[in-house]
């Protein structure tokens, strides 16, 4: 048992503990990694429990094969959504949690509403934290496509119809796309971490690290901005007048949400930003297609180059390095949009798989290779997955791949008009697979951000999306199929 989390459930006379992977940010990457470091689980998902004899570790579909690996000598692994936190406990059980790295949104997901959670301000010794003071930086109007004014106009209307004098924006990606703004907090995203309070009166107050700031400050100087240190949330609703105050639970986190409850009314809204930011404007889809075209150059370059070659001594290790390269022969290429996948035979089969230095394999003429990985380009990002063969390979491959594929250009010409949400899109990308009983445990596609988050919502094409599909939204297509051999 790590020993800071001994201490902490002794000397608060608790039965757990929980640790989350995010940091208080609540983005998908989050560098903080506390998890990583008390129990060897690098996947980008996940948290952990431990109780005072046994220890949990949460992953889903994508991380089991990866969390058994790293942590399964020390943890049970539990699947999400198979297994819960709250099937294991019993409700009576008093369980410690940092209220700056949950949202009551999440805390009610895996806990239900009947147990005794405790919220504790103890913060662990990062020894490996990173210190970052990357500027935030604007984008210009040829790659945003739409003023800062009419973007916060918009917003405000949104607040004005629903009666709602404060917003509380505590998703970095969503004051980046309302400021036309974007920071290097991420290693594999432009997001700025910080959050925003914007009043009825278009006032907005700005949290975030003050050494990051000065180069936006001239280009939001047409607004009305008071830019303020992270932790002076408390400050500044203590000089506001009261009022509604807008949260969205999956974002704002237990703490904040408790300092706004101080004084103000809560209501629970999605953050409307999600929405506004999914529908792309004729820049930002310009921009995309430019981003996807070099993106493609980058890797067709790549596929011929390794389609005429020895690849014996070629590992996942060299080809993802490779890749890189290729990537970067662009100028305008700045940094992978999430850690390369390249899998050989068995790794293949590990959705999510990331080559390290125990799981690095050679290639082989025989197997299977996947490759799915992105860019971050100046003004695009992009997503692309392809599987390579080395050989002639049997029939079974071939014939499950041509339902992979025949489910890939279904998701391209289906019409948005006629299927309206990615929930009936899902079941034409598995229908060919389905026929003969195979599927995949993933989502067929998500939102893609613009110079952005890979991974952006609120629309998606998987079993339970219902968001109605519009002009404007990108989405990736990416039908699979997964196995060991
Ligand atoms: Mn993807």
């Amino acid at each position: 048992m790590n020993t800071e989390i001994n201490n902490i459930i002794i000397s608060n006379n608790l039965d757990g503990y929980i640790l989350p992977k995010n940091d208080n940010y609540f983005t998908e990457y989050s560098k903080l990694n506390n998890l990583q470091s008390i129990t060897k689980f690098s996947g980008s998902a996940g948290f952990a429990i431990f109780l005072k004899k046994k220890k949990y570790l949460f992953v889903d579909g994508r991380y089991t094969i990866q969390a058994e690996k790293e942590s399964g000598k020390n943890f049970e692994i539990c699947e999400i959504p198979y297994v819960w936190p709250k099937d294991i406990l019993k409700k009576q059980m008093k369980i410690g949690f940092d209220p700056d790295l949950f949202t009551w949104t999440t805390l009610n997901k895996y806990f239900g509403d009947c147990y005794n959670l405790i919220p504790l301000n103890f913060k662990f010794k990062n020894k490996n934290k990173i210190k970052n003071n990357y500027p935030f930086f604007s984008l210009d109007s040829f790659v945003a496509g739409e003023s800062i004014n009419r973007k916060i106009d918009k917003l405000i209307q949104i607040m004005k119809n629903k009666k709602i004098n404060y917003t509380f924006v505590s998703s970095g990606e969503n004051i980046c796309w309302l400021l036309n703004i974007r920071g290097k907090d991420l290693p594999n995203s432009p997001v700025a971490n910080c959050k925003i309070i914007l009043t009825d009166k278009k006032q907005i107050y700005f949290f975030s690290n003050q050494n990051k700031i000065n180069k936006i400050k001239l280009s939001l100087k047409k607004i009305k901005i008071q830019f303020l240190e992270e932790n002076d949330i408390f400050k500044c609703l203590i000089g506001l007048k009261n009022g509604n105050f807008s949260v969205d639970s999956n974002t704002c986190s237990v703490f904040e949400e408790s300092l706004i409850n101080c004084k103000f009314k809560i209501l629970h809204r999605e953050d409307p930003i999600y929405f506004l930011k999914s529908s792309k404007n004729k820049t930002e889809i310009k921009n995309m297609v430019n981003a996807h075209i070099e993106d493609g150059v980058a890797l067709t370059k790549f596929l011929y180059w390794i389609k005429n070659r020895e690849i014996n001594n070629l590992t996942e290790k060299k080809i993802e390095k490779k890749l890189e390269i290729f990537r970067k022969r662009s100028k305008n290429y700045l940094y992978p949009s999430f850690d390369t996948i390249a899998g050989s035979g068995p790794n293949g089969a590990i959705i999510h798989y990331r080559s390290d230095k125990y799981s690095n394999r050679s290639l082989k003429k025989n197997d299977l290779l996947l490759l799915d990985s992105g860019g971050q380009y100046k003004w695009g990002t992009t997503d692309v997955t392809r599987t390579v063969c080395f050989s002639n390979v049997s029939n079974r491959i071939k014939n499950i791949f041509t339902r992979v594929l025949k489910g890939h250009i279904g998701v391209a010409l289906s019409n948005i008009k006629k299927e309206k949400n990615g929930h009936n899109i899902d079941k034409i990308a598995r229908k060919s697979l389905n026929n003969i009983g195979l599927d995949y445990r993933h989502g067929t596609g998500h939102g893609v951000g613009a110079f952005l988050n890979v991974h952006e919502g609120p629309q998606g094409i998987s079993k339970n999306n219902f968001v109605k599909l519009k002009e404007g939204m990108v989405l990736s297509n990416e039908p699979g199929f997964y196995k060991k051999k």
